[in-house]
């Protein structure tokens, strides 16, 4: 029997459950990320862009401020306080020269190093430049925002400019705002500090793997925006997304899995592997002679399907016909078993009148293609050497008794004769069989005696022998082994008989020598 492992096929159909549902939990893991993505992506587009506006802004009435860098101070310091007034954002301007803080429009005059508020890159162009401080002179408990524009032409001297300090409570009403149920906490980063939103701290009941959040850089001013996904809002997404992912899952994996469970199944395994033996030339024709009892030769052989299965060597039909029977793919075995036929018949010199018998199945009497298959592929041989289609009681009660008597009536109209294969060995109906016409009728190799004195065994082969000779007028019996056994049946009119006595199946190459043997032993006798 072909192998058949039911632990390959449930670890397969297992394996490839849970693989599904892995990869579906992958896919909604993927969406919740890209769904928390697009809005925390939106939180930070909206917070960049107010931050952007705030800063344009300043840098606007600093860049009209610039040019009175270095100009008295106290000629200056009225404009400088409409300035620092019309202006929304700005805690105070301050002009700078030589480096230093001289002229506030909060407090009018000063004197403060640049460097002591910031370091001043000194390649710096005449870009603006950020620093966040925790608190201005003036209002020393709130952070500030500082802006530094160069005056124009004085880049990269550390020299004149202006000085803005945007309020930091701006930027954190502007990210309280944007801050909602979905974001933990937002923050806009320069390049020496971070402002965040509310009592926000990352979250460490988190692990790290269900934290989420995404940094965005200004592409106009040197800070950035970060935003972290609540727990609320990967909670909310993971409940609707997981479960309809999940059922969408299930489903995929049940029809995976019915659809492994099967392919692995037994009836597929030994399909799949007909139909390669089949592609493969796995499949050989053996011949086992039928002898005439009265005369002692060999008048005809009975074909006999061999698997030589490359792992499980030589396989016997039992094992492989009744699933190539209920897969259909007997109809291209025997198909493969006509073509083989026809090419040893016809390529070898078998003595004119030699029978060969094929054996059928039960869908082939449910369908007539097989009366065009022998007569295309063996009808030239048909004359010389006769062919004999061999069916058995049971098949011709499964496949139902008219449409199996039309198939036979094709048949022999054909000129193929018929035989009743196994007769006695399955229920009979006498009633249905009397209505067909055999050529010849198998006697099962069970009903032969096993010894002189098995009176049973012997009474119903006499039975069977007479109801045999009353469906066909040739009778063969099947299995003889024994001289013993060959003699009770000729002495009973038998006139054929097939077993190990004689010859097993052999190959056709044998089988003419077998024939010649037989005529020229029965001729020396
Ligand atoms: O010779 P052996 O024991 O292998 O045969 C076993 C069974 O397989 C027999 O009943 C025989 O009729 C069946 N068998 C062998 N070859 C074929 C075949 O080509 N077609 C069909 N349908 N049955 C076959
Ligand atoms: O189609 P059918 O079932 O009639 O095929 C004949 C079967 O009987 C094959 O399986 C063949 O190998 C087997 N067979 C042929 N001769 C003998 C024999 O002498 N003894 C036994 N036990 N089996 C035989
Ligand atoms: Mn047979």
């Amino acid at each position: 029997m072909i192998k058949h492992s039911r632990f390959v096929q449930w670890l397969a159909t297992g394996g490839v459950v849970a693989l599904t549902l892995v990869v579906v939990l992958l896919l909604a893991g993927w969406r919740i990320g890209s769904e928390a993505t697009r809005l925390l992506e939106d939180a930070a587009q909206r917070q960049r862009t107010g931050v952007e506006h705030v800063l344009d802004q300043s840098v606007q009435a600093l860049r009209a401020a610039a040019p009175w860098a270095g100009r008295d101070c106290a000629r200056m310091e009225s404009d400088l306080q409409t300035a620092g007034a019309q202006q929304p954002y700005f805690r105070a301007i301050v002009l700078v020269s030589g480096g230093t803080l001289y002229c506030s429009s909060a407090i009018g005059a000063l004197s403060v190093p640049l460097t002591h508020l910031m370091p001043i890159l000194p390649d710096a162009s005449d870009k603006p430049q950020l620093r966040l401080i925790d608190g201005t002179p003036m209002v020393p408990g709130r952070p500030a925002v500082l802006v530094y524009l160069p005056s124009p032409g004085k880049a990269g001297k550390a020299g004149d400019g202006v000085l803005g300090a945007i309020d930091g409570t701006y930027l954190l009403d502007m990210l309280n705002n944007i801050r909602d149920r979905d974001v933990l906490w937002g923050a806009v980063r320069f390049h020496d500090g971070v402002l965040v939103s509310g009592e926000a701290a990352p979250q460490p009941q988190l692990p790290a793997m269900f934290r989420f959040g995404l940094v965005r850089a200004s592409s106009k001013y040197p800070f950035s925006v970060a935003f972290s996904a609540s727990p609320a809002l990967l909670d909310r997404l993971a409940w609707s997304l997981v479960p309809p992912f999940l059922a969408f899952g299930a489903i995929i994996a049940a029809l995976l899995a019915v659809f492994v469970y099967r392919r692995l199944g037994p009836d597929y395994t030994v399909r799949r592997q007909i139909a390669r033996g089949i592609r493969q030339g796995e499949f050989k024709v053996y011949y086992q002679p039928i002898i005439d009892l009265g005369s002692g030769l060999c008048i005809g052989a009975e074909a006999l399907l061999r698997w030589h299965h490359p792992l499980h060597g030589l396989v016997r039909p039992d094992a492989f016909i009744p699933q190539a029977e209920s897969s259909g793919l007997i109809l291209d075995l025997t198909h493969f078993l006509l073509g083989q036929i026809r090419s040893d018949v016809a390529g070898g010199d078998l003595p004119t009148g030699t029978r060969i018998g094929i054996n059928l199945s039960e869908r082939h009497l449910r369908n007539r293609a097989i009366v065009g298959d022998i007569v295309r592929i063996y009808g030239p041989l048909l004359e010389s050497y006769p062919m004999v289609a061999e069916i058995t009681e049971h098949q011709l009660a499964a496949a139902g008794p008219a449409a199996a008597a039309a198939v036979l009536a094709e048949l022999q109209a054909a000129g193929v004769e018929i035989a009743l294969d196994d007769f006695g060995a399955e229920s009979n109906a006498i009633g249905h069989l009397k209505k067909l016409r055999f050529d010849y009728l198998k006697i099962d190799k069970e009903f032969l005696p096993v010894s002189a004195d098995d009176m049973l065994t012997r009474g119903i082969l006499d039975a069977i022998i007479d109801l045999g000779r009353r469906l066909s007028p040739s009778l063969v019996a099947e299995g003889v082994e024994n001289p013993s056994q060959r003699d009770y049946l000729k002495a009973r009119g038998v006139q054929y008989a097939q077993g190990y006595l004689y010859s097993r199946p052999i190959a056709f190459a044998d089988l003419a020598a077998y024939i010649d043997a037989m005529a020229s032993h029965r001729m020396a006798m």
